[in-house]
């Protein structure tokens, strides 16, 4: 008798073990950790182009969620290409995904990551609105209308008061062939 009560307990214990070891990695459903990324975008706007046939867009996108994301593409009525570039020692590349950091955001400026609106068939011009539809890793897709302003526009952020020439940014050395910036 007392060895067939032994018997149960090890089965509880093992069944205990299992249960702590297969719940660990949240897979059970309502994990309250983390949630969705909740993404909204501020201070679009786009420079009137310099050069007639590429322009550059600015905004920021925040992530007030608990999941990283990522910008992966984007379309607008402006133009059928539109990439997203970073710039690294001032010289700008494509890239095919932007990070949405949990909690933090991705910020298109000025000197920075940016998006490139490329093949213009007309060039955008102050007042004008162009719609642009920014898509994710996760986040559904998210449409903004963003302000055409004047080439030397900066945003919210005047950090050089256009005092120097407005030369800032990427492309000086003329590589990429495609100066967007003023
Ligand atoms: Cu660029």
């Amino acid at each position: 008798m007392t060895g067939a009560r032994r018997l149960p307990w090890a089965l509880v214990l093992a069944g205990a073990l299992l249960a702590g070891c297969g719940g660990g990695e949240g897979d059970d459903e309502g994990s309250g950790e983390g949630g969705a990324p909740e993404l909204s975008v501020t201070g679009a706007y786009l420079p009137e182009p310099v050069n007639p046939e590429v322009a550059g867009g600015f905004l920021t996108v925040h992530n007030a969620g608990g999941t990283d994301d990522a910008l992966v593409s984007v379309s607008s009525d402006l133009t059928g290409s539109v990439e997203m570039h970073e710039t690294v020692e001032n010289a700008m590349r494509r890239v095919g995904e932007l990070p949405v950091p949990a909690g933090g955001a991705l910020a298109l400026e000025r000197g920075g990551s940016h998006l490139m609106f490329v093949d213009l068939a007309e060039p955008p011009v102050e007042g004008d609105v162009v719609t642009v539809e920014l898509r994710f890793e996760v986040s559904e897709p998210l449409t903004v209308e963003v302000p055409v302003e004047s080439a030397t526009h900066t945003g919210g952020e005047h950090e050089d008061h256009g005092g120097h020439g407005g030369h800032e940014g990427h492309g000086e050395d003329g590589e990429a062939g495609e100066e967007h910036s003023p």
